[in-house]
């Protein structure tokens, strides 16, 4: 038999035993170990790089971490240090990558096949970038987007716009964004975009840039490729171009983590527990099926509620007697949006929220 995969150096501190390591670039938290005290620990948390993550050298002096602003009255520099002293601010969000459910998608798009643990819920801690921006004398005229830059040393030998992360998202994300540089109470790692990363609550993982070494309001969105063609809902049999949608506010989603389907299940009364969230709307309703999908009851919402941005926990009893069951949840949030059925197709496997695809198959006996 193979090997089993190790965990790469830079998150060598994580807990393998939690983790689907699909690649050195990609770690997914298996569904039975997504926990049920809605905080994910960092340990347990996925991680996607499109790049080589940042060396570990770059925490040696945190506080030396320089970014540098744009598109603003004042353009600058300004280090972590200077930052710490503008404002601050601490939010939980849910972080979940765009591709997070595209291994349910039936056409096996390229990619990681990430099934419910491309996601987590945390804590943040910096500041809040409106706050930045003002001290820099508010944005230019015409500035539509906030367009972050990472901070990884690009391969040569290749146009920089081919490979850079850089994504812009609408300037009214201004509103919520932040620059964090802490996570569930720790200073930020290499794996999770530390020293320094942009915050933008309710999107999709892409647009969280890490070691983030550039902010800049911008009239257009970015031409980096991972812009302009990565990250689009291109539908199917099309190729992406930058018409289609990007990959933006997170669309209202749940699943079911306990039984997550591994492992034995005693038969009769059971504790289903699951997490629901939207990108920015407070979650309302979740409704539970153990027939697939056919009959429906309201589960409890339960847990600490940390706000629009951060997932809440649900939970119901039900009895399952020996057998074959289909545990389903779909979310309702606060402006009215409901779980679909299906997914929306697209090439590259983005977005999925279908409540059929993340169904959880248990045995009782
Ligand atoms: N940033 C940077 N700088 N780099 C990279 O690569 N990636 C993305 C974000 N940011 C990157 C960045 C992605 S894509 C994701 S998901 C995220 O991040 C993740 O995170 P973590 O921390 O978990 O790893 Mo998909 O949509």
């Amino acid at each position: 038999a193979p090997a089993a995969p190790k965990l790469p150096a830079y998150a060598a501190w994580k807990d393998a035993d939690s983790l689907i390591i699909h690649s050195s670039s990609t770690l997914e938290t298996k569904r039975s170990s997504m926990g049920a005290s809605l905080v994910t620990p960092a340990e347990r948390l996925y991680v996607r790089n499109n790049l080589p993550a940042m060396p570990e050298s770059v925490l040696a002096d945190r506080d030396a971490w320089q970014v540098a602003f744009e598109g603003v009255a004042k353009p600058g520099t300004l280090t972590l240090a200077q930052l710490k002293t503008i404002d601050f601010i601490s939010v939980a969000t849910v972080l979940q990558c765009s591709g997070n459910g595209r291994g349910f998608f039936p056409h096996k798009p390229s990619g990681t096949p990430w099934k419910v643990g491309a996601a987590g819920c945390v804590i943040w801690a910096g500041v809040p970038l409106k706050s930045v921006i003002e001290r820099l004398g508010g944005a230019q005229g015409g500035m539509l987007y906030i367009t972050g830059t990472g901070g990884e040393k690009l391969p040569e030998g290749v146009d920089p716009l081919s490979v850079v992360v850089e994504r812009s998202v609408p300037i009214a994300a201004l509103q919520d964004a932040m620059l964090a540089w802490e996570m569930n109470g720790a200073p930020l790692s290499v794996a999770h975009g530390g020293p320094l990363r942009l915050v933008v609550p309710g999107y999709q993982g892409v647009n969280n840039i890490k070691y983030v070494k550039r902010i800049a309001l911008t009239p257009s969105e970015s031409k980096a490729k991972i812009m302009s063609h990565g990250y689009r809902m291109t539908p199917m049999g099309q190729k992406a171009e930058p018409s289609q949608a990007s990959v933006l506010l997170m669309n209202v989603k749940s699943w079911i983590n306990t039984p997550s389907g591994d492992g034995k299940l005693a038969a009769g009364p059971a504790q289903i527990l699951g997490v629901a969230f939207s990108g920015g709307s407070p979650i309302k309703r979740v409704e539970v099926s153990t027939d697939g999908g056919k009959t429906w009851r309201d589960a409890k919402l339960v847990g600490p509620d940390l706000g629009p941005f951060a997932w809440r926990q649900f939970a119901i009893q039900a009895n399952l007697p020996a057998g074959t069951h289909t545990l389903v949840s779909r979310a309702t949030d606060a402006a009215g949006q409901v779980q679909p059925q299906q997914r929306e197709e697209n090439v590259s496997g983005y977005g999925n929220n279908s409540w059929a695809d993340h169904a959880v198959t248990v045995v009782a006996a």
